[in-house]
Order: structure tokens, then sequence, then C-alpha cells
């Protein structure tokens, strides 16, 4: 009795120390002790020579020893099977689960089809502060203090400091980076800017614009006609036409306003040009000497041209976009159906 007694517990030290590596080691377990010629079986043959008043007590450390090696069995196969095929119910062979994928945001598309345009020509990708203080955005410009432009009406001001607001265009950037003090200077300026004007399905408070700058000795009106022909060649196709009117901004002198020759109708006269032939795409000039002088740049040895343009509009006309509130309610119905490879 006693025998039997010691003999189970070095059984249960035994089952306690057993590791299995692999499903192979756990099936090697089951035999040698679950199995119908293994321990548990001829441990528990024995209670037919247990005395009569001893069985109850018996059986029960018989069937504790039974569960203990069952248990045991249990989390050895757990352990193993799973990283095994045979063992394993996984078919590792079934396809995974679709991932959808997003989509970028028209605007976006049509911001990296500008900016990219410009990048290969050398110029460099820079972006600044959103919230911005009055000299960035006004003041080194040439908008002066009492330049209509400033109003309360146009501008969102920050309420804990009259001296901040929310920019009106991207200029800000061009001048920090003019401030930086290293020329020449090349660079290409997306960005979001706000004005505080009513929405609706024309104008927003919030949208988005490019910017150009370029500085260097003896950069002239002829090298903005250039390169801006170059971007609309390459933005609207080799056929267009271009036209520049006389314009004003303060920052620049002389300023001008590029059109194209409408890419909807081609120029013989539509809705989307207002029957002239002509759309209006962007805004430029020769960096007024005064905002040369306010970033330290000597406007007697530097001359530069900068321009501007709006995104929505563009974006608009390529993809048939009626409203521009669309852009960011962000439906994902409407924004799925724009694709890419920028
Ligand atoms: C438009 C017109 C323009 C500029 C932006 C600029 C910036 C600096 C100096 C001089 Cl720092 N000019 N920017 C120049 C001419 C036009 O934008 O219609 N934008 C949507």
């Amino acid at each position: 009795m006693e025998q039997l007694l010691e003999q189970i517990e070095t059984y249960k030290k035994e089952i306690k120390g057993f590791a299995a590596t692999d499903a192979k080691a756990a099936e090697e377990f089951r035999i040698k002790y679950l199995g119908t010629k293994g321990i548990v079986k001829a441990v528990m043959a024995e209670l037919k020579n247990v005395p009569h008043e001893k069985k109850k007590e018996f059986g029960q450390v018989l069937n504790e020893f039974k569960i203990f090696a069952e248990e045991k069995f249990e989390s050895l196969k757990s352990s193993t099977s799973s990283l095994e095929h045979p063992t394993s119910n996984i078919d590792l062979s079934l396809p995974g689960d679709p991932m959808p994928l997003g989509s970028r945001h028209p605007i976006t598309l049509m911001r990296n089809r500008i900016v990219s345009i410009f990048q290969r020509l050398g110029f460099a990708i820079a972006e600044g502060p959103e919230i911005e203080d009055d000299w960035h955005n006004f003041t080194a410009l040439n908008l002066h203090e009492h330049h209509p432009a400033r109003d309360m009406q146009d501008t969102f001001y920050v309420q804990q400091n009259p001296d901040w607001l929310l920019r009106t265009h991207t200029s800000n950037v061009q001048i920090r980076e003019m401030e930086k003090g290293k020329l020449p200077i090349r660079g290409i300026y997306p960005g979001r800017v706000y004005r505080n004007e009513t929405v609706s399905a024309r104008s927003h408070c919030f949208f988005h614009q490019v910017e150009g700058l370029y500085i260097d000795e003896n950069v002239s009106f002829a090298d903005l006609k250039q390169t801006l022909y170059f971007f609309v060649r390459e933005m609207y196709g080799k056929d267009v036409r271009v036209r520049f009117r006389p314009s004003y901004f303060p920052f620049t002198e002389p300023s001008a306003e590029m059109d194209v020759s409408c890419f909807i109708c081609g120029g013989v006269g539509c809705n989307i040009c207002k029957k002239t032939g002509w759309v209006e795409i962007l805004g430029c000039g020769m960096v007024h000497p005064q905002v040369l002088q306010n970033c330290h740049i000597d406007p007697n040895k530097y001359t530069g041209f900068a321009f501007g343009m709006g995104i929505e509009r563009p974006a608009m006309l390529k993809y048939g976009i009626n409203d521009i509130r669309l852009f960011s309610e962000n439906d994902v119905r409407f924004l799925k159906q724009f694709t890419s490879a920028i």
C-alpha cells in the first residue's frame, strides 16, 4: 500500500518535470502515461488489490493522479501544437482578410502635382506656422498698418494676443526663409490659410495655397514668365496658351495675373471661362524692393520673383467638384473616389 503511494508520488514528480518542445514529445508523453498500456492504466489496475475498507480513499488518490496526468498532457498539447501543421486546426494557406487602402485627399493630389513640377526645376519645399505674428503675415510684406487686408472682417485674430493671427497666405514662410539670410532662394511653399469669410459652395474660411519665390542676382521678369510658362505646360499640356494682365499686390512691383487658355473648351468659350476663353490661375510679380529690405536683403544686389495660386479651384475644375465644402466634410463616399500614385 505504502509502496504504491510512494510510486505515485514519484510518477507525479516525473510528470511535473516533463518538458516537450514539439508535438512529437507531447505524443510520447500521452503514450507513456495515458495510453492503453500506459502508467495511469497500470496504477488504476492496482485498485483491485486494495482492501475493501481503503478502496474509497485510494480511489480518490488514483483519480487525482489520472487528472494530474491528463491536465499535463493538455498543457503540453496547447504549448506545442499551434506551431505545427498536422495537429493544428489553423489553415495557413487561407488568403488574409482584405485591408482596405485609403486614398489621398484631392487637395493633396493637386498640391503634389503643382509642387512636384517646381521641385523638378530645383525649387525646395518649405513650410511654416499657421498661427503667425503681424510682422511675418503683414508688415514685412509691405501691408501697412491701415491696409484693408488687415481688417477684422478678413483676418482671424488670436484673442489672447492682438499681435497673433491665423495666416492669410503662405507668404509668411517666404519672409522667414528670406530672414535666414541664405541666398539664393528657390522655394515652393504649400499650406493652409485662413480668411474670415462666410462659408458657401464657392468660398470657405480656410483653404490652400501654393506660393513660390526665386531670389538671386539678375533675376528678371523674363525668368518669371518662362518659369510659369513651363509650369502651365506641364500642368495643362503643351497646347496651352498664356497671357499676363497687369495687376496690383503690395508685395510685388510690377505685379501681374496669369491666365491660361480655357482647358475645358480650349478657348472657344464656356461656363468655366465665362465665355472669355481664358481662366485666371495665379498672381505674380517681382518682389517689391521694400520687402527685400525688410528681410535684410540688398535690393541693389538681388532681385526676385514671386507667385501665388489657390489649390481648391483647380482641384474643383479637374475633378468636377461643385461645392468647396465637400473638401472638409470628410464624407468617405466623396474621399474614396480619388486615387493616384502621388
Ligand atoms: C494670389 C497671388 C501672390 C505673392 C503671392 C509674395 C511673397 C513674398 C514676396 C512677394 Cl514673401 N510676393 N507672394 C506674390 C504675388 C502674388 O499671390 O492670387 N494668390 C492666391
